[in-house]
């Protein structure tokens, strides 16, 4: 188990409890041992098998969080947290995803007003009796009801982090079966979507009870929703379902083509299945009776008269004509990367010295960082004005005089302010290495504002590349509105780069507007925006987005060396 994962379970603890209406002290001593979970270097889980009794040495864990932290290590759960899921409807828990709505108001709404489904808010809201709650102001009635229309245009979907830490926890457990032959993630999760409607798990084996058996009897499954003979349903404790398929190995390549999906990508297999007289279906790929293909996903392409096609590349959208042509692109991987040029210290709002950042970069084998922190504008964050950047740059000067072997640039993360003018004079933003650009604020602005301010960034001859470019959070904030044409044609006229920002709750730039930009010849940065030296551990969710945009590493800046990297900067640096 991740320390991530212990630490999430510390802070849904908090929220329930606070849902509840529990003692603040308690609810803060449990969120402030999540982050001292989370930060740690070290594996929580190996302390707990070789040393548990270290763990009352970390700040803010004592007895009582210590027992349960052995206990989640060792069940995957502990009681407090099982009976409070028990206690509090799921609607309630559902209301934490409404935006700014955190668990102390959903406690109110629950409490005072015995709201336990969204549908019961949304009535109460329309009725103007939320703002008749203390604390709670027109404003807040009016966000949570837009806020409900737009979880309904979402849908009930996870975020891919989510969901697949969650089935890999799982993989990693049935894996351990010897009946268990082969098993793998299929459907959207697998195709490495930024949202997932549920989980589809594939096993190959010829003891499909025991592989259903003990995926019942998961700490992470709550229940079993539907049970056949090769399949079955289960909900997780996160309120996520899924979908069990235990399939003999000869099927095993069809079932995980079949299952991977998309759908629109399945429709234009079986045509062409069809069009040789052929059938194709989850069993295999057939001539009349007989099975010509299904043990290997490759062999059902190999027989269709196509080169395997990467799961991210299903969905329908030219990825036959490529694959029939060979001209299939060669998906950007992890490994590629060797730089991050969008990250925050202790300077504004990350938790993380400078050195502890570029030590922990390095360590990730990367070669060069930048480090960004936030301009004045952002004042929660504690933003530098002109005069604390320079004295941070001094700083990050004399940290690199201190390392070596990998190079850490003077960056800033500057806003692009409501007015259109940038946040920070262009006199000292020329002065640094690299200027990400980024719209924080007036999200909601009209289209042509909105699009003039990005212009105008761009031609700012400071800046050097655009960061999370909508500003949209997935499942729960649109971005702004913007003419997307107009900006990548300026973004590549100037020469400013456009950022994939890895963090699985931003994927923005989106896989298709990633593939637009890099088709107009915009070189793309994928960056983690780390708030920690743990922040780096999301830039594998921007390659799968990069990757479901058909990206290569070279259509990737920051793959490429330092030197390379500079060269491809805007002639104005
Ligand atoms: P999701 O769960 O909404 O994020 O999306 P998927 O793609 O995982 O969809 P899901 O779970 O309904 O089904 C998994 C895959 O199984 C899907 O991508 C393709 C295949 N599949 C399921 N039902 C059908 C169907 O009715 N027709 C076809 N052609 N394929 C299907
Ligand atoms: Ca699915
Ligand atoms: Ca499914």
């Amino acid at each position: 188990m991740q320390n991530g994962e212990i630490a999430g379970l510390f802070l849904e603890l908090a929220d329930l409890l606070e849902i509840q209406g529990s003692n603040p002290f308690r609810i803060r001593a449990y969120r402030n041992a999540a982050r001292t979970i989370e930060n740690e270097t070290e594996s929580f889980e190996l302390i707990v098998k070789n040393s548990p009794e270290e763990l009352q040495s970390f700040s803010g864990i004592g007895k009582d969080l210590a027992e349960k932290i052995v206990h989640v290590v060792e069940t995957g759960s502990f009681s407090q947290l099982e009976e409070l899921r028990n206690e509090i409807p799921v609607g309630v828990v559902q209301m934490l995803r409404l935006p700014g709505i955190g668990p102390k108001k959903v406690g109110a709404m629950y409490r005072e007003l015995a709201l336990t489904t969204i549908d019961e808010l949304k009535a109460a809201a329309e009725q103007g009796q939320i703002s008749e709650l203390k604390g709670f102001a027109k404003k807040t009635e009016e966000s949570i009801l837009k806020g409900i229309e737009h979880l309904a245009e979402m849908g009930n979907r996870a975020l891919l982090a989510e969901a697949k830490a969650q089935v890999d926890f799982i993989i990693e457990d049935l894996s351990q079966l010897d009946s268990v032959q082969k098993i793998s993630v299929a459907g959207s999760c697998r195709r490495r979507k930024e949202t997932v409607g549920d989980l589809d798990l594939l096993i190959s084996s010829d003891n499909s009870e025991e592989a259903m058996e003990t995926l019942k009897e998961h700490p992470l499954v709550s229940e079993v929703l539907q049970q056949g003979k090769t399949k079955q349903r289960v909900r997780l404790n996160t309120g996520l379902e899924m979908d069990l398929r235990v399939v003999p190995e000869n099927s095993y390549g069809a079932a995980m083509q079949y299952f991977t999906g998309s759908k629109e990508h399945n429709i234009v297999m079986r045509k062409k299945a069809q069009e040789r007289g052929w059938k194709l279906n989850e069993y295999g790929l057939f001539e009349g009776e007989k099975q010509i293909a299904g043990d290997s996903e490759e062999e059902i392409y190999t027989q269709l008269g196509l080169e395997w096609i990467p799961p991210e590349l299903r969905e329908d959208r030219g990825e036959f004509e490529a694959s029939e042509k060979g001209t299939l692109p060669k998906l950007i991987e992890l490994k590629d990367i060797c730089a991050d040029l969008h990250m925050h210290t202790t300077a504004s709002d990350g938790t993380a010295s400078i050195k502890e950042m570029a030590e922990a970069a390095k360590k990730l084998g990367w070669k060069y960082i930048s480090i960004t922190d936030h301009s004045k504008r952002v004042t929660m964050a504690n933003g530098l004005d002109e005069k604390r950047l320079r004295k941070h740059w001094e700083n990050i000067r004399k940290v690199q005089e201190e390392i070596k072997g990998i190079d850490i640039l003077c960056g800033i993360e500057c806003d692009i302010l409501e007015d259109g003018t940038m946040d920070l004079s262009e006199e000292v933003l020329l002065e640094a290495d690299w200027v990400v650009a980024v719209l924080h604020y007036g999200l909601k602005q009209p289209k042509e504002k909105i699009n003039q301010r990005l212009l105008n960034a761009i031609r700012c001859p400071a800046v050097t590349a655009i960061g999370h470019l909508t500003g949209r959070l997935v499942n729960r904030r649109k971005g702004a509105d913007m003419d997307m044409d107009d900006i990548f044609k300026a973004a590549s006229d100037y020469g400013v780069m456009m950022e994939i920002n890895a963090h699985p709750k931003r994927l923005d730039l989106n896989d298709l507007h990633a593939r637009k930009a890099r088709d107009m010849g915009i070189p793309i940065v994928i960056n983690t925006d780390a708030h920690s030296t743990k922040g780096f551990d999301v830039m594998q969710y921007g390659i799968f987005q990069a990757r479901r945009a058909g990206l290569e590493k070279k259509d990737v800046a920051n793959t490429r060396t330092l030197k390379q990297f500079r060269k491809m900067l805007r002639t104005s640096r």
